[in-house]
């Protein structure tokens, strides 16, 4: 009797507590949206399986290369601050020294399937490619400009045998390509003048061409990812730019977009003037990771990360901290069971080679995921109060929470609280299944995982197996009076 009684409580607060939720929401929302016509085509997420496949990806790759892996970082002697694909920029730097460049362009000992078995042993399920950085140099030899692949020593393509390098291996392909173009003498930051509008309305016909050329050369690619897309000349173009994604899309049917491409008319841009998400997911996590899941607003994300601190392009140099395996991927478990993908930047070698530290990196994070990534790919937003020891990732559409272990307590009990209709059925470790644990019950929907030893060397995965547990109000466990 005084059981079914609390349990009927139980219910009346969740209720009363989910009409909080509901009320706050709509307080949230109840301003008018206004009417935009260039401002996001959809709320909420994409639903269709090019979507779902990126969703379930987990972690990814990213790679930055072009003409700025020649002086890596460096110039007469002298070494520049900044990130080294942004070197063209550097007031020591004359932009003809640079162009010039192209000239040295060599990479003798590029091989595809290399990177691409690189990127297939660390476990990774799409690439992010630049195909051209703001310095405006065309890894693929397009025909909108003389400034490419074509016109270097090297004459060949590089984005053909890469996109078909990481397709044979499974691996999507996403294209990066910036909008700011250093080279072009059409780009302009603002338009201020007619003959600003003039010539950039020249630009934006070179930009819809080449974006064009890619699709039409690497049809294969699942998305594009924009950069160089802030300054006022590109925000002002919401019209153009949003016709633009719908040609591209209509050409590309499940292309994936990024929330970095376009500005409303309004000039706003991620989220547009309603505040919804323009793009398929949202761009904006670079080097930086949310703390919880309310951040995130419900929106696809994946964060895009350096090795060191803030470092795209190969630098001969890596200054500052320089991520450890174990750190990238403890970020990597973070972001899934935040609903984001992870994305490792490389940055190659200019004669083609991956460097030493990025090779390690990746056969590091690589080992660790062929025992671990089950609990990566296809993994999500468990729902769970996040506990000390580490971050919960729950695969999509099964009973199974993997715990993902990084700070082993000196209690070694792990602590884990269930949502109130669901139990542990079983527990084991993901690396060895026959090693199984038997929860300790200690209190409502909450136990203790007793580990049988306190030192690991590496971070590791235990299985929890959900069970029903409707049927226990937790009514043993009395609540303190206060
Ligand atoms: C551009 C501008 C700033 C301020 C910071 C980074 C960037 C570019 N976006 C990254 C993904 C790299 O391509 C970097 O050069």
């Amino acid at each position: 009797m005084i059981r079914k009684a609390i349990l009927v409580i139980a219910i009346v607060w969740n209720c009363i507590n989910a009409a909080n939720v509901n009320a706050q929401q709509a307080a949230a929302t109840v301003q008018k949206p206004i009417a935009l016509q260039h401002g996001a085509h959809r709320i909420g997420r994409r639903t269709d399986a090019d979507m779902e496949k990126w969703r379930a990806y987990g972690l990814g790759q990213f790679i930055h290369w072009g003409l700025y892996s020649i002086p890596a970082g460096e110039w007469n002697g002298k070494q520049y601050n900044g990130a080294s694909e942004w070197i063209k920029s550097w007031k020591e730097v004359s932009a003809t020294a640079y162009d010039s460049l192209m000239y040295q362009f060599n990479p003798t000992k590029f091989n595809a399937d290399s990177w691409a078995g690189t990127a297939k042993q660390m476990g990774v399920k799409y690439v992010t490619i630049t195909t051209k950085h703001h310095d405006g140099f065309c890894l693929w030899p397009s025909k909108y400009t003389n400034f490419t692949v074509a016109n270097s020593p090297y004459k060949k393509d590089i984005i053909g045998p890469l996109v078909k390098a990481y397709d044979k291996q499974g691996i999507d392909v996403i294209l990066y390509f910036s909008i700011m173009d250093w080279h072009n003498p059409d780009w302009r930051y603002d338009i201020k003048t007619r003959e600003d509008s003039i010539a950039f309305d020249r630009f934006k016909q070179f930009t819809r061409k080449q974006l064009l050329e890619l699709l039409t050369l690497y049809p294969t690619a699942k998305g594009l990812w924009f950069d160089g897309t802030w300054d006022k000349s590109w925000v002002k173009q919401a019209a153009f730019a949003d016709s633009l994604e719908k040609e591209m899309k209509a050409m590309h049917p499940g292309l994936i977009i990024g929330s970095r491409f376009r500005a409303d008319e309004y000039g706003k841009r991620h989220f547009d003037s309603n505040g919804n998400m323009m793009g398929d997911y949202e761009q904006g996590w670079e080097r930086k990771i949310p703390e919880k899941i309310e951040d995130v607003h419900g929106n696809d994300w994946d964060c895009v990360m350096t090795v060191p601190e803030n470092q795209w392009g190969y630098g001969r140099v890596w200054k500052g901290h320089i991520k450890t395996t174990d750190e990238l991927l403890e970020m990597l478990a973070k972001c899934v069971s935040l609903d984001g993908n992870f994305v490792l930047n490389f940055g190659p070698k200019p004669d083609g080679t991956l460097r030493t530290e990025e090779l390690d990196l990746a056969e590091g994070i690589g080992a660790w995921m062929a025992t671990n990534s089950e609990a990566i790919y296809n993994g999500e937003y468990a729902g769970l109060v996040k506990q000390d020891w580490g971050y919960y990732i729950k695969k999509t559409g099964s009973n199974k929470i993997y715990m993902l272990v990084f700070n082993v307590p000196v209690s070694g009990a792990l602590k884990v609280v269930m949502q109130s209709h669901s139990a542990i059925g079983k527990a084991y470790d993901l690396g060895n299944p026959a090693q199984n644990y038997v929860p300790e019950e200690i209190g409502t929907s909450a136990w203790f995982i007793h580990l049988r030893q306190q030192t690991f060397k590496r971070p590791f995965v235990i299985v929890l197996e959900t069970a029903d547990n409707s049927k226990n109000s937790g009514a043993q466990y009395q609540k303190a009076k206060t």
